[in-house]
């Protein structure tokens, strides 16, 4: 585990209590070290940690804007090469709407090159810092302040971007959780030891958005994964792995649990039951497939 023996991020941002991106950035860091710099994106993770004259980053940091962390991380990364300067890790971190919208193309640009760096994305599943937008990693039915009123959420489901992104062929794409620390931690020093392009998707619950007390947000993050609505699994050179594989729990009691999703009927509760158990099957035959990934896609 993370010896917390000197936080690089420090206390005293302004995130909310019990705030999942906020537990991320400080795993991330203490697990990554010291010799870490990081290009993060506008958003919540940003806006907190970064009021003038203070600021929560044990290491250096660039501020991006919305949608280029994953260009300027190429061009620090670039120029360390230039300098012969290699014990560095160069870490991008996005919120999910820089990573899945906004901040894609320089992403998609960043991965087909192959840049030497870490991207982590935060996916709090809405915009949260502007006021809990719907983006493209908001779930299925998920109420946020944009979302179509008919349905009482989202119509469309999440957009798939560990899959996207393997498609481009790069050496690490994984999915990870808050709720599961020590999968974290393993996959960041899996990635730290590794060159190219290495993505890795926090599912980090975000209380305001989604509605929940502040200590339940690790229980929620628990249950997204023990449901199957949020698959922990790594991509490796093309290679699919799955890295839990729990008996999957009824999606209701995690659903009730969070504001966001209240006004569901028990159809559409059914309608998310059925898609994770789908989807958990489509990814095991995957497993037992071998199929290369990031070849054929
Ligand atoms: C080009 C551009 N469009 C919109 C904004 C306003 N804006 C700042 S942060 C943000 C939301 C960020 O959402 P996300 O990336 O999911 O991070 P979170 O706030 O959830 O941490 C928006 C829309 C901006 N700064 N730049
Ligand atoms: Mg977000």
């Amino acid at each position: 585990m993370v010896v917390m023996a000197e936080d690089l991020f420090i206390k005293g941002h302004n995130a909310c209590a019990g705030c999942g991106c906020a537990l991320c950035m400080r795993w991330v860091l203490n697990t990554l070290g010291k010799d870490t710099v990081v290009a993060n994106a506008t958003g919540c993770m940003e806006v907190v940690s970064t009021q003038y004259p203070a600021s929560s980053w044990g290491v250096p940091y660039v501020h991006s804007v919305f949608a280029n962390a994953a260009a300027v991380a190429s061009g620090v990364t670039r120029a360390f090469r230039k300098q012969g300067r290699s014990k560095d890790t160069v870490v991008a971190i996005g919120g999910d709407g820089s990573t899945y919208d906004i901040g894609f193309g320089t992403l998609s640009g960043a991965m087909e090159r192959n840049e030497d760096m870490i991207y982590v994305c935060y996916d709090n599943e809405a915009y949260a810092n502007t006021g809990v937008q719907r983006s493209g990693a908001t779930p299925f039915a998920s109420a946020t302040t944009t979302s179509p009123q008919e349905i009482g959420g989202k119509h469309e489901w999440k957009k798939n971007l560990a899959f996207i992104a393997a498609a481009h062929g790069i050496p690490y794409v994984a999915t990870a959780s808050v709720g599961f620390l020590p999968d974290l931690e393993k996959k960041l020093l899996k990635a730290k030891a590794m060159k190219g392009f290495r993505l890795i998707v926090v599912y980090a619950p975000c209380t305001l958005g989604w509605r929940i007390p502040a200590d339940k947000m690790v229980e929620v993050a628990r249950m997204a994964v023990n449901t199957g609505l949020w698959n922990l699994f790594e991509i490796e050179d093309g290679k699919f792995s799955m890295s839990a594989k729990p008996t999957l729990e009824p999606v209701d009691g995690y659903l009730r649990m969070q504001g966001r999703f209240k006004h569901l009927t028990a159809e559409q509760i059914r309608f998310i039951q059925e898609h994770a158990r789908a989807t958990r099957l489509e990814l095991e035959k995957l497993e037992a497939s071998g199929v290369n990934v990031g070849r054929i896609l």
